[in-house]
């Protein structure tokens, strides 16, 4: 069996206006981007219309015209008809090729010709994705079946490569980590010339599409690969010896992205070691691929993974900024800071991170997570992009106007250049790419969003749907409807009001309401048999202080707090009543109730589209639903009886409680 196109899938469509301008195609530019984006519009216009257009080498006055104008910035575009030519025209070859990719998105949805007209460029300079994909073909938190990149300790470039590059550049991604953060075993050798080939020729194909390669790398190189005594960052030798290897590394890939550095964290190898700070790390190998044009992409995923129950000032939240908020402006230009959305790990809710708006003087990135570890690891249907919309609409108030998340990382607020938008990805070699054909579209998603801030969850479901499963009224309608309700489903029948990680150890996957309360991996939700949550008002672990004083100022009082955050900020009683009026306790039965009853809806509404869409996939998906209503029901009781048992609190609505 074949992998699928997801939503490459140019099927026929009856809107036919645009082929009159099919009689050729005439580019003012050759080259490899060029040639990539011709190759999918004869593939497209096969699909969508069974024409094939020759390709003129002469300019004529009709067909189509790839241009690039001066006009316009690098990967910008601009789609226009003019008279009897429909213009595609760019800032470079990228932005032609992007420019191409909108055209048969608005084709597919069947736009008139006569109605299109698009200008835009890129919302975020970077716009990336991160894989977590081991050498051995494993993924770390891949829900998706095995890697693509990587087999048998070995890099793998085959026609899979390509297709995937046309997926990731047809949503407007531009840069792409291909190893795991965790950077181990044979993965430190990805830097050796016995790799360095295949990867010579996976950066020639993402290059063909406007995507830059770049690789994770391991912080402890110098020891395990090169055999010295240290990996200090401030050691001549070792400096030396990074020089020497990123010299060979760029011989053999000279467009190289650069790297992504996870140190001193969860066992990794960093600067602390030798009582160095992660300025000095990040910033000695930024000062060396300078001369490439590359850059070192260093997260502030950094927390003490072993914090004491009994402590109660220690707050891995915190940790984020406590560890860099007093660095800023300690990097060089081309080092970016790369920061989890949230202070915690993708939880379903959190609050964004005070980084964001903290730091001034520092460029940075947003890192979200389309992989749905905590989310229902693609098992569950959970579109994301509402909330990252929420995120990315947040006001910081680090400054009167142009302050939110996306002002922040889009580099508007502070004028920056190396910035942009991450996601670990939520793919692998199944058939269908993601697991769940519905988890399709947050990678979607993700890519558009990350182009262009601001598109809908709406927008965005419905381009997808239309791409991915044709234009049936009843199926846009019901899968939108599955897919825009779907995130608010999962956090009712989850975790209640942002207290998050109520999953089992390890895995991440299923109700374990204590899993982490007693491990020695400490992070902790405080359930007693009075009240739950986690004080981080300034009376608490003070952690509300590190955001500027509006937001400070809400989150430090139970009244004042955003209800869907308050467990997340406040300890709070079961007694505790709402805004609904509604106690604690009784929210918390309610939600997991209705959860489960939205789950049962969403199953209903797919049954309905049985018979317009292709019954494999039809049953595939069916299939997922009907196992996360299963998996819904037993998130209710779990979390329910447990809460019951601790409060001794009844349901108002006497409903079967264990
Ligand atoms: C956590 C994952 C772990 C990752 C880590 C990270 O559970 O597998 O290595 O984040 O982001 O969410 O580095």
């Amino acid at each position: 069996m074949e992998y699928g196109k997801a939503w490459l899938n140019y099927r026929r469509i009856e809107e036919k206006s645009f082929c009159k301008y099919l009689t050729g195609i005439y580019s003012q530019v050759e080259d490899d981007k060029i040639n990539s984006g011709i190759k999918e519009l004869n593939i497209a216009f096969e699909g969508m219309y069974g024409i094939k257009i020759p390709f003129s080498r002469w300019e004529t006055d009709s067909g189509i015209q790839l241009k690039i104008s001066s006009d316009l910035s690098k990967e910008e575009y601009y789609i226009h008809p003019n008279g009897n030519v429909f213009l595609i025209e760019g800032g470079s070859s990228t932005g032609i090729l992007y420019g191409i990719f909108q055209l048969l998105r608005m084709l597919m949805e069947e736009t008139p010709a006569k109605d299109i007209a698009v200008r835009k460029a890129p919302d975020n300079p970077l716009r990336m994705l991160n894989h977590w994909d081991n050498m051995d073909g494993s993924i770390e938190r891949g829900y998706a079946g095995e890697s693509f990149f990587f087999q048998k300790n070995k890099v793998m470039v085959n026609e899979r490569t390509r297709d995937y590059a046309r997926l990731v550049a047809s949503v407007g991604i531009n840069g792409v980590v291909i190893n795991n953060v965790n950077v181990k075993q044979e993965a430190t050798r990805l830097i050796t010339k016995e790799h360095l080939k295949e990867l010579k020729k996976m950066e020639e194909i993402f290059a063909a599409f406007g995507i830059r390669l770049f690789l994770s790398l391991n912080f402890a190189a110098p020891m395990e690969l090169g055999g010295m005594a240290t990996a200090d960052p401030l050691s001549p030798e070792v400096k030396v010896w990074w020089k020497e290897k990123l010299k060979e590394v760029y011989e053999h890939l000279p467009r190289l992205g650069g790297f992504l550095i996870k140190a001193d964290s969860e066992g990794r190898p960093g600067p602390f070691t030798y009582n160095r700070t992660h300025a000095d790390g990040a910033n000695m190998l930024a000062e060396i691929i300078k001369p490439y044009n590359g850059i070192i992409i260093w997260r502030c995923f950094v927390y003490n993974c072993k914090q004491d129950w009994r402590d109660k000032k220690t707050d891995r939240a915190r940790s984020g900024y406590d560890h860099f908020k007093p660095l800023d402006g300690a990097f060089l230009e081309n080092v970016i800071l790369q920061i989890k959305n949230g202070p915690m790990d993708f939880q379903v809710r959190e609050p964004v991170s005070p980084l964001f708006g903290g730091m001034s003087a520092t460029n940075q990135m947003i890192e979200f997570q389309i992989a749905q570890e905590y989310t229902g690891q693609q098992r569950h249907v959970c579109y994301l992009l509402p909330s990252f919309k929420e995120i990315l609409d947040f006001r910081t108030y680090c400054q009167e106007e142009r302050d939110t998340v996306a002002d922040i990382v889009s580099g508007k607020t502070f004028s920056r250049s190396n910035c942009g938008m991450a996601a670990v990805a939520n793919t692998g070699n199944d058939l269908n790419w993601t697991g769940h054909d519905l988890a399709a579209a947050n990678f979607y998603g993700f890519g558009r969003l990350s182009f262009d801030m601001s598109l809908s969850s709406e927008k965005i479901a419905k381009e997808w749907i239309v791409q991915t499963f044709g234009s049936i009224e009843k199926i846009v309608k019901n899968i939108s409807q599955i897919l825009l309700n779907s995130w608010e489903t999962y956090e009712k029948y989850t975790s209640p009001l942002g207290i998050g990680w109520m999953v089992n150890p390890g895995h991440h996957y299923g109700p374990n309401v204590d899993g982490y309360e007693y491990d020695r991996w400490g992070t902790y939700h405080r359930a007693d048999h009075k009240g739950l949550g986690v004080d981080r008002s300034s009376a608490g672990t003070g952690y509300s202080t590190q955001y500027h004083e509006y937001n400070a100022r809400l989150y430090e009082s139970k009244e004042n707090c955003p209800e869907e955050l308050l467990l997340f900020f406040h300890y709070v009683e079961y007694s505790y009543r709402l805004k609904s009026k509604k106690t604690l306790i009784q929210h918390i039965y309610d939600t997991h109730f209705e959860g489960v009853d939205e789950v049962e809806t969403m199953l209903e509404l797919f049954e309905e589209v049985k018979g317009d869409m292709d019954t494999d996939v039809y049953n595939r998906i069916a299939a997922r639903l009907k196992e996360q209503l299963l998996h819904s029901k037993e998130w209710r009781d779990i979390v329910c009886s447990y809460f019951y048992r601790k409060s001794a609190v009844p349901d108002e609505k006497n409903r079967e409680i264990y």
